[in-house]
């Protein structure tokens, strides 16, 4: 394949905060041939998308911004999503971002092609490209998620959900449907309640609540911040180490009592009617659904114009919303607060890796990756806030500043060694799935008596990791290369198993081809993968025929089903089958398992 001038050498998705502290961490590793793909016309990510009344952030300011770029410009302890897209902005200003991304560019197809050791990523404008490596940097909460009601399609009225906030609709003087009281409704109905005529607020499960010590940052903080060295930054490992500590509670959950008991406070001090208290206490221990941080969201619910329904929706009708005890709650506008499609992340991506394995087949059995980073089969990819790697305790941008860096870390990795292609073993990225899933049975999201998002729908956490993030930056500062396979093309040339004449039949057709093949023995599957290329006269004719059966004979060896794929730019086929190879094998390397002890606890 000829490479086109400007092919980018990494390729990065998303311009959200992920995206953009790879993109500074590559051009602090002076990597700048990089490009950025994002599909809107604007960055921010989930914080160019969340716009709905009242969007903040419940993580503290000052702790909700990249270490190495502290924002000076906070006005509340609390930022709101302007500012936190205005900050987001300012960065890719003062970091030079704006030449590397590409607006409009969402990525449809993900392919891997082991000739090159290069992807082929496609938008959906029909821009092609073929970077050596790949950063997906969308987060898990991306995709709305809206149950499906029966009947949901006759409702007469509006309905949106919070993530795609239809401010067309006013709704001052409407009727308002809210279903869901997670950490988006809890921003949105007390502001939505000041203008509305109505608001009926479905609760399914209610949720533990922590004061938000939320107030504006004084005049005299911002001069103190600016004057003394340090100070902002003080502040912020003070904020840290406080959320560290409460890490200690979510592996351990009867250590909850004290969280707990704040929570109850709060409920006791804001809700004075038993039966509203009743039903807004949860019946789980605190931790094990996201804890939720707002001081406005009981005052609001005791309004004159609200209510809180707690009985089950069993239909959307044309006029609102149908529960369980019959009732009907008429509704000019409905909006799901219902959170994100967090297991289908990949559902419908075209993400093809090594030897055609996609992204659907390596998580059938649910979404597993090494150190929420890498996954094997996918050399050459790296996903950021992957499985296993956030915290309930701290801020998701730490965690994104850790992986950026070892990302960088294991390009550097394969600068060093001249390696072409890195993917981590299969055997290191089980081990790794073991070792977290023994650690994650006693932690308060498996063992706390909910069900949330961070549980998939057999009930295994594909979401939190059983550790301190101190111990998950410590984990990635460095890459173990003895987890990771580290190769170059020439070094696969010089392997190869065999280069000489073939023979392809497919049905009466029969056609003489050179080849050119080599494999391995691949632990996903336990079957030997044999592929390469081959070039001849009749190859074309051959792969015409789709439908008929295709097969390989080498000399005297057996006859063995090949599948063909596309075309190179030299005119040869890519040829691959799995199982017996036609060729006679040397030896077969079997991959011996990384032993748990290796790799350590993530504690
Ligand atoms: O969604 P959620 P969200 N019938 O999943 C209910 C991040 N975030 O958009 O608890 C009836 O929290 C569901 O009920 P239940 C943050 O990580 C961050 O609010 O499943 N109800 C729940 O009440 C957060 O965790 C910030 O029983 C149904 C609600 O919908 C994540 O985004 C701000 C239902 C969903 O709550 C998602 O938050 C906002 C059904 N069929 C969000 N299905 C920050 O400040 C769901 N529900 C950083």
């Amino acid at each position: 394949m000829t490479l086109a001038a400007a092919e980018p050498d990494v390729l990065v998705v998303g311009a959200g905060f992920a995206g953009l502290c790879m993109a500074i961490k590559l051009k602090e590793a002076g990597q700048d041939n990089f490009v950025v793909l994002e599909k809107a016309d604007r960055v921010g990510g989930t914080w160019r998308e969340n716009t709905y009344p009242g969007c903040g952030c419940d993580v503290m300011s000052l702790m909700y911004s990249f270490s190495f770029a502290p924002n000076r410009k906070w006005t509340r302890m609390y930022a709101r999503q302007p500012e936190i897209l205005d900050y987001i902005e300012r960065v890719v200003r003062d970091y030079d971002l704006s030449p590397h991304i590409r607006f409009g560019a969402e990525v449809i197809s993900y392919d891997f092609d082991e000739t090159t050791d290069r992807w082929r990523v496609e938008t959906r404008a029909g821009s092609v490209f073929h970077p050596r490596i790949v950063v997906a940097g969308p987060g898990p909460l991306h995709k709305p998620s809206v149950p499906a009601f029966s009947g949901r399609e006759p409702f007469r009225g509006t309905a949106f959900h919070s993530a795609e906030w239809d401010y067309s609709v006013d709704l001052t003087g409407k009727r308002v449907a809210v279903v869901g009281t997670g950490a988006s409704a809890v921003q949105f109905v007390p502001e939505v309640a000041k203008t509305a005529a109505r608001v009926d607020v479905f609760q399914r499960t209610p949720h533990w609540i922590l004061p938000k010590l939320d107030r504006p940052i004084t005049a005299g903080e911002k001069a103190a911040f600016k004057a003394v060295p340090g100070l902002q930054k003080a502040y912020r490992h003070a904020i840290y180490w406080s959320h560290e500590s409460l890490i200690a509670g979510f592996l351990h959950p009867r250590l909850m009592t004290v969280l707990e008991s704040a929570a109850r406070g709060l409920l006791r001090r804001q809700v004075h009617d038993p039966e509203l208290r009743a039903a807004l206490t949860p019946g789980y221990t605190i931790g094990c659904k996201r804890i939720l941080v707002s001081s406005n969201f009981y005052p609001a619910l005791q309004r004159e114009n609200v209510d809180l329904v707690t009985s089950g929706i069993s239909e959307i009708t044309e006029r609102g919303i149908r529960t369980e005890d019959g009732q009907v709650h008429e509704a000019d506008v409905l909006v799901y607060g219902t959170g994100f499609a967090v297991g289908d992340r990949f559902e419908n991506e075209h993400l093809v890796g090594r030897r055609g394995l996609t992204i659907q087949r390596a998580w059938r059995d649910g979404m597993e990756a090494y150190l929420g980073v890498a996954v094997t089969g996918f050399p050459n990819f790296f996903l950021m806030m992957g499985p296993n790697s956030g915290g309930g305790n701290q801020s998701i941008v730490f965690v994104i500043e850790a992986q950026a860096h070892y990302i960088t870390r294991c390009l550097a990795l394969m600068t060093k060694r001249g390696a072409t292609r890195i993917e981590v073993r299969a055997g290191a990225q089980r081990e790794f799935n073991r070792v977290i899933h023994r650690k994650l049975e006693g932690t308060v999201w498996n063992s706390g008596g909910c069900d949330s998002w961070y549980l998939d729908e057999t009930g295994r956490n594909r979401a939190a990791w059983p550790g301190s993030s101190a111990s998950y930056w410590r984990r990635l500062r460095t890459p173990d290369d003895r987890h990771f396979e580290l190769s170059s093309l020439a070094e696969r040339e010089n392997d190869t198993e065999y280069r000489g004449p073939g023979v392809l039949t497919s049905g009466d057709l029969t056609v003489g081809v050179e080849v050119f093949l080599n494999g391995h023995l691949e632990p996903l599957d336990g079957l030997y993968h044999w592929y390469g290329r081959v070039a001849g006269d009749g190859v074309d004719a051959a792969k015409q025929r789709s439908r008929t059966p295709l097969f390989l004979t080498i000399g005297d060896g057996p006859e063995v089903p090949a599948a063909l794929a596309e075309r190179d730019p030299w005119g040869h086929y890519r040829i691959a089958g799995a199982g017996t190879p036609p060729f006679p094998l040397a030896a077969v390397e079997v991959e011996v398992p990384v032993s748990g002890a290796e790799l350590a606890s993530a504690e």
